[in-house]
């Protein structure tokens, strides 16, 4: 008898914490329904099989290498089991990216009428799983889904993260890093900002000078690294993205940011003299000359070159704080650059200053100003642009937390987890109709970092709740249940030893 009551302690305390069940909500960001099920829990073992139809076939291959490290099963891919099963396939009558997934006692049933659907999916199982499931050593527990069924889908088509290479350069192997953490979150955009004043990280073959000079050491704010993506670098990150679903957007910052191409170009300038290597912060100073044809050469030949290696739609060209380009030059510069995008296929993508051009048409705007009223927005959201939310107040992952924080800017304020959180992209703008609100993104400017710990101090918690708002839908926004939720997922980030900033807004478990 003392036998049998020993046993189960013995197990409970398995690990390094007493472990509370998961419940099926506890899903960043949250699923949009879900009916849990006490009696239909699902126990992943050694024995479980992983179904799929051809389709499903990558997903489901995901998953299995998922599961692997933690669990040490090397979970079978079949195509029809009749043992325990988790079972992939696509069928028809789901939203796009949406998915449902129905655990029960003897299968775990996942269902999507695409891919992504499937692929959101599976990042939902992965939590629905003990955090020791992010371990990359084998661990002894329990693998217990808990039953029920989840319907979920994204509020907004548009959930992005932007990325400085310009300031700071990051390897691919960095970028690659963010990725597997922002596809954790469902975020399907990534957005990378290749060039500044500092320098130029993206190969252009026409114009090599541009990363011979500024690509090369030292480019980067305060002298630091430097560096650029090669061609190959840049297509194996569009390859490596696309398996998680995210589309690259690469932006060249345009007619303003750009003292590294003159530096490398002087002809970009329109007294044709190069000006001094810039590595410090102050921005708004470099313009390209608006008036020389050969801006247009370069300009169409960037465009080309970008377009030609992006297979993603949009084609971000910049166009902020353009102080040192005259208003009616600005104009008459974007008229002639934003049909340029088109011709290339690509839908023209700026910061929201590009909507007081006429030629802006259905461009997508990136708002990041902090007002409720903005009449160069209202005006192009008249004429048909659609807008992704970035206001500096609320989704700059590069502000300070606290006037603590190492690193980090403070020209927007300080932004802590619950002012990240606690605001509605719909709901910003006075006089934009919610249907203009593509999504919403969290741009990481990089000027005060300086590798890849600094990437994630600064993006984590904040960029989950950004992740939240443009995914789980306007009715479950509640402050005390994504504080919870994000308290619980501070373990599975010690267990992949992701250094997130430990909020005072939150009880860490
Ligand atoms: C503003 S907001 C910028 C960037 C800076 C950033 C720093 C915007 C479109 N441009 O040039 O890096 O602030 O927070």
């Amino acid at each position: 008898v003392a036998l049998l009551l020993v046993l189960p302690l013995v197990t409970a305390s398995a690990g390094p914490h007493p472990t509370r069940p998961i419940a099926l909500t506890d899903v960043l960001p949250a699923v949009a329904e879900a009916a849990p099920d006490p009696g239909g829990d699902f126990r992943i073992t050694a024995d479980t099989e992983i179904s799929a139809t051809e389709s499903a076939l990558a997903v489901a291959g995901q998953l299995a290498e998922a599961l692997r490290p933690a669990t040490g099963f090397d979970l079978r891919l079949v195509r029809a089991s009749r043992g325990p099963v988790i079972d992939l396939a696509l069928e028809p009558g789901h939203p796009d990216e949406g998915y449902r997934l129905e655990v029960r006692q003897d299968r775990v049933e996942l269902r999507a009428t695409y891919p992504a659907g499937l692929f959101f999916g599976v990042q939902t199982l992965r939590q629905l799983l003990p955090p020791e499931i992010e371990s990359d050593t084998v661990q002894r527990r329990r693998w217990t889904v808990p039953g029920g069924r989840i319907h979920d889908r994204p509020r907004y088509a548009y959930r992005g993260a932007m990325l400085d290479l310009a300031r700071h350069f990051h390897t691919a192997a960095e970028v690659r890093a963010y990725i597997d953490q922002i596809s954790r979150f469902k975020i399907n955009y990534l957005h990378l900002h290749l060039s500044d004043d500092q320098g130029w990280r993206i190969r252009i073959d026409s114009w090599p000078r541009l990363t011979e000079v500024g690509g090369a050491p030292g480019t980067g704010v305060g002298g630091d690294g430097g560096g650029f993506l090669t061609k190959d670098d840049y297509r194996e990150l569009v390859r490596y993205a696309a398996e998680r679903y995210i589309t690259v957007i690469p932006e060249i910052d345009m007619p303003g940011h750009v003292n590294a191409a003159q530096v490398a170009y002087p002809e970009l300038a329109c007294d044709g003299v190069a000006p001094r290597p810039r590595t410090d912060m102050r921005v708004g100073y470099s313009s390209l000359c608006v008036r020389e044809e050969t801006t247009y050469r370069f300009v169409e030949d960037v465009i080309r070159e970008l377009a030609e290696m992006t297979p993603g739609p949009y084609l971000h060209v910049g166009g902020d704080e353009t102080f040192a380009t005259p208003h009616g030059s600005y104009l008459a510069f974007q008229r002639r650059v934003l049909p340029l995008v088109r011709k290339h296929g690509k839908i023209p993508y700026g910061w929201h200053e590009i909507g007081q051009s006429p030629a802006a048409g259905d461009a997508l705007l990136q708002f990041w100003g902090r007002e409720r009223d903005n009449p160069m927005v209202n005006t192009a959201v008249a004429a048909g642009a659609k807008l992704v939310m970035s206001p500096a107040n609320r989704t700059y992952l590069d502000m300070k937390y606290d006037s603590l924080t190492p690193g980090g800017l403070d020209w927007a304020g300080a932004i802590e987890v619950r002012t990240a959180y606690d605001w509605d992209p719909d709901g910003l703008l006075a006089d934009v109709p919610a249907t203009a609100i593509l999504g919403v993104e969290a741009p990481l400017w990089s000027e005060t970092l300086r590798d890849y710990a600094d990437i994630e101090f600064l993006a984590f918690p904040r960029l989950v709740a950004i992740a939240e708002l443009g995914w789980s839908p306007a009715r479950s926004h509640d402050w005390e249940s994504f504080r919870a939720r994000l308290g619980t997922y501070g373990s599975r980030w010690v267990r992949q030893d992701v250094g997130f900033h430990r909020s005072p807004q939150i009880r860490w478990s």
